[in-house]
């Protein structure tokens, strides 16, 4: 005989989820930590790669120092991320853009998991692992199927260097992202903060806003994060086995 489900949060949460019309959906690398891929922060730990903190092998300068560095470690990310597989969390958020007038979801993902578990108009404020970007004529190119090996791969259309088209420390954001997300922000009813350590900005300013436009935050994470104290319910766990419970009598 198959467990009962519980319930999580409150019953004001269970109303507004069962009534809102426009919701709204941020998340961070912490979805996709059940699916087994690393967090850059979290637990008391940061990222590090050969020595190198991310935020010094991610960022704009490395670009410039060390292009093939660059390369190398978005090359080991893909390899680890190509086995990987969406998971309950992911699949929640899936569901609830069906069951939803309008449901947005803006990720700070660049890993592609929320896409393969159905969800659709994913807006990425960080770009995507999966695409590389010229820097001559800034044309996109798949990376999926691409085979790189230790070179920087040249652009099929001008033969320029190529390079992720993720968002590094000290880069803008994709032109109109964090606008649409900012706009989506200000007219939602119920936000959730779910998987992220909020002290990148600007992705960690959004649900400030939606707080300010009067929205309901609800933040899910197993630790607290600077934006704990600003939330109206903080829900504490892991995403995958707290969000297939909300909602749930
Ligand atoms: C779980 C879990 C489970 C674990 N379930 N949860 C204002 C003040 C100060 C500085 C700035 C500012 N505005 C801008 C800046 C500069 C900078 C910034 O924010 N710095 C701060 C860190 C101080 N921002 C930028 O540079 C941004 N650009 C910009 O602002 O442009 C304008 C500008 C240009 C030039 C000069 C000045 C301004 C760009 C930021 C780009 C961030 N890029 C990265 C790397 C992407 C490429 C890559 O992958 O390598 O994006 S950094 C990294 O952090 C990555 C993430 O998307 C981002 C956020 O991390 P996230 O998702 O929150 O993950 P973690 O690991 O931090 O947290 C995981 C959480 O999950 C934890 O809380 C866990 O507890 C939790 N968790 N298991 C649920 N099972
Ligand atoms: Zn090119």
């Amino acid at each position: 005989m198959q467990a009962a489900a519980h319930s999580v949060g409150s019953q004001k949460l269970r109303d507004v989820f069962a009534n809102a019309e426009k919701v709204l959906v941020v998340t961070g690398a912490g979805v996709s930590a059940e699916s087994g891929v690393p967090t850059f922060r979290g637990g008391g730990n940061t990222a590090v790669w050969k020595g190198m903190p991310f935020e010094v092998i991610s960022s704009a300068g490395m670009l410039q120092r060390d292009l093939p560095a660059v390369w190398e470690w978005f090359n080991y990310r893909r390899g680890l991320l190509r086995s990987v597989k969406p998971n309950p969390a992911h699949q929640a958020i899936a569901e609830w853009q069906n069951q939803y007038k309008h449901l947005s979801l803006v990720t700070q993902n660049i890993d592609g998991l929320h896409q393969a578990a159905g969800s659709r108009n994913v807006i990425e404020l960080h770009g995507s692992i999966w695409r590389g970007r010229c820097f001559d004529c800034g044309g996109l190119q798949a990376l999926r199927e691409l085979r790189i090996d230790d070179d920087v791969p040249a652009c099929p259309s001008c033969g320029g260097h190529l390079r992720p088209d993720v968002v590094l420390f000290g880069e803008m954001l994709p032109a109109g992202a964090f606008e649409r997300a900012a706009q989506e922000a200000g007219d939602c009813e119920l936000c959730f903060v779910i998987g992220t350590s909020a002290v990148v900005y600007p992705a960690a300013a959004i649900p400030e806003i939606a707080r300010a436009a009067g929205a309901y935050v609800v933040e899910v994470n197993p630790e607290l994060t600077p934006l704990s104290g600003l939330c109206d319910e903080v829900l504490t766990g892991k995403a995958g086995e707290v969000l297939p419970l909300i909602g749930k009598s």
